[in-house]
């Protein structure tokens, strides 16, 4: 089996991290594909940021298909492009707020997110409501540190990040922890060990949700508006995206 993981920012420090989290949880035959997009932001911290990703993003599910792929997922927390993913991908298609949330559900009535920017705080509470989770997801928090920050030996990530967790267990009174940028996959288990809570990193959740569901058999629905896009002319720097 063949799972891509698709990091849709372009800084390779960083899909290194994703592509080890999503190791560590895949079986021992399934093999991680782990990449950036050629094109695109180096770190995605708002809606401009997204849109402009989708297109590397997407342009790595259109070679997926190509390559054999079995289930994609898209290591980004905002969730970037994910339902357009899914009409060019037969297979499964995770993103990881999504996997992270519901894998949240199983474990604790509430959570909260931990995530980077202020600014991106918006994006994860509009994914809360369009994946039905509000009465689980107490808090959506920003740790105020940039995502290459994650990435910054001097930033002291693990201690910012632990502070705000820590500020979400007592004031929220949440049961568990999801984090909110994939970029934090490699904080998780320490995290999970100092806070003696479940924390939910989307990378891991998504990686075993899609091998799961490949096992099964089970593939994204071409029926309705997951159907393959319909061919038509894609002008100028678009027309190699064409479908
Ligand atoms: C993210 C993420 O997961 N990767 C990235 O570049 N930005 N999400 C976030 N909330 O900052």
């Amino acid at each position: 089996m063949k799972i891509k993981v698709i990091n849709p920012n372009t800084t390779w420090s960083m899909t290194r991290t994703i592509g080890e989290a999503a190791r560590a949880v895949a079986s021992a035959d399934v093999e991680i594909l782990a990449v950036s997009p050629e094109h695109g932001p180096a770190s995605i911290e708002g809606h401009y940021d997204e849109a402009m990703a989708c297109i590397g993003l997407l342009d790595e599910i259109r070679k997926g298909e190509q390559e054999g792929c079995d289930a994609y997922v898209i290591a980004c927390f905002g969730d970037p492009g994910l339902d357009a993913a899914r009409e060019l991908a037969r297979g499964p298609v995770i993103g990881v707020a999504e996997a992270a949330m519901r894998n949240a559900c199983y474990l604790a009535t509430g959570f909260s997110v931990v995530t980077t920017l202020q600014r991106t705080v918006i994006i994860a509470e509009h994914l809360v409501h369009k994946y039905g989770v509000s009465s689980h997801c107490r808090k959506v928090r920003a740790s105020e540190l940039a995502v290459l920050e994650l990435e910054d030996p001097q930033s002291n990530a693990y201690k910012t990040i632990w502070d705000e967790c820590r500020r979400a267990l007592d004031e929220d009174g949440s049961g568990a922890i999801v984090l909110g940028c994939a970029g934090m996959a490699d904080l998780c288990n320490r995290l999970q060990q100092a806070l003696g809570v479940p924390v939910i990193d989307g990378v891991a959740a998504a990686t075993i949700m899609a091998e799961g569901l490949v096992r099964a058999s089970l593939q994204t629905s071409k029926r309705g508006d997951y159907a393959f896009p319909l061919p038509k002319t894609y002008a100028g720097m678009l027309s190699a995206m064409q479908p």
